[in-house]
């Protein structure tokens, strides 16, 4: 009580300034809890996660099992100081932009999913070509976050077939259910898929999640989902453009097997198969037509 008393007129004679600093120290105070939560929300803890293998529901891969380090604390995934360089461009005269964009649809429109093969080999070098195209494609950080895997090898398209028969024979039967299974009534296909033996070629497309380089670095990748979604359109397209045909082939459960079987790492998972190849001479595809324009495109 006191010692109130001795404050009061110490208060009574410097009220300004007292008011002033409560009114600085609360400032400074609010300030600080605010860019605290700034901060928090900056944090990209979601992004650098990485699931282990056993998060995922995974078999868990040997060489990976010890692996302890901390995506966060690898070093970028490019140079900071990467240089930027005057893109080079040069704009096509208006009639130009319209009959070529009008050829790559009428190109494209042609596009039809096979599943009946020749065995005819792809001439050497094309599917080279064709990987480089969907090697080209956008990706979260330039994190180039997919593998594309070529078999050639007949005994490899067998095992192949066996994995993605055994699957689909159980996903027709009990996993995709008889709606599904009615929808697909058209397309008259079943869980027996020789095209996977005839094709000369499967390009399985593989997304990363993260990658490890030779040292053991263990690097986040970003978007990887939609960036492997994307390039294995520009692959499809690539396929077209080629003069080849493919299907997208999207087995239900046969992923771990098919992985393990082509000895690639729990950091890469299936995302599609495409047979390549020539069609049979007697192949078939079901007569459907393609919305209008006015049903797939809003202009506002
Ligand atoms: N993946 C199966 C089933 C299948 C599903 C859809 I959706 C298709 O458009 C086509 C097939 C298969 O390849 O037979």
């Amino acid at each position: 009580m006191s010692s109130f008393q001795e404050l009061a007129p110490f208060l009574a004679a410097n009220w300004p300034i007292v008011c002033v600093a409560v009114v600085v120290i609360a400032l400074v105070y609010f300030l600080s809890m605010k860019s605290e939560k700034q901060k928090e929300k900056l944090t990209p803890k979601e992004n650098t996660k990485i699931p282990s293998p056993q998060d995922k529901g995974e078999h868990p891969l040997s060489e990976f099992a010890e692996e302890k380090q901390d995506p966060n604390e690898a070093p970028p995934l490019h140079d900071a100081n990467t240089a930027h360089v005057l893109f080079k461009f040069e704009r096509l005269p208006e009639k130009e932009m319209m009959t070529r964009s009008r050829d790559f649809y009428e190109n494209l429109n042609q596009r039809r999913s096979i599943r009946f093969f020749s065995k005819d080999l792809i001439p050497e070098g094309v599917l080279e070509n064709i990987v480089r195209a969907a090697g080209t494609a956008p990706s979260g950080a330039h994190s180039e976050p997919w593998t594309f895997v070529v078999v050639r090898d007949p005994k490899i398209k067998l095992q192949i077939r066996e994995i993605v028969e055994q699957e689909e024979f159980t996903n027709y039967e009990r996993r995709m259910g008889d709606k599904w299974v009615q929808d697909l009534q058209f397309v008259k296909t079943d869980h027996v898929k020789p095209y996977l033996e005839d094709a000369p070629a499967i390009i399985l497309v593989m997304k990363q999640q993260y990658h490890i380089d030779e040292n053991n670095v263990k690097y986040p990748h970003y978007y990887f989902e939609i960036s492997t979604a994307i390039a294995a359109g520009m692959l499809i397209t690539a396929i077209h453009v080629a003069g080849l045909v493919t299907v997208t082939t999207t087995p239900l459960n046969a992923g771990v097997a098919l992985r393990e079987l082509l000895g690639r790492p729990s950091n890469e998972k299936v995302m599609l198969l495409l047979p390549v190849g020539y069609p049979a001479d007697d192949a078939t595809v079901p007569d459907i037509t393609r919305k209008p324009l006015d049903k797939i495109v809003v202009f506002k």
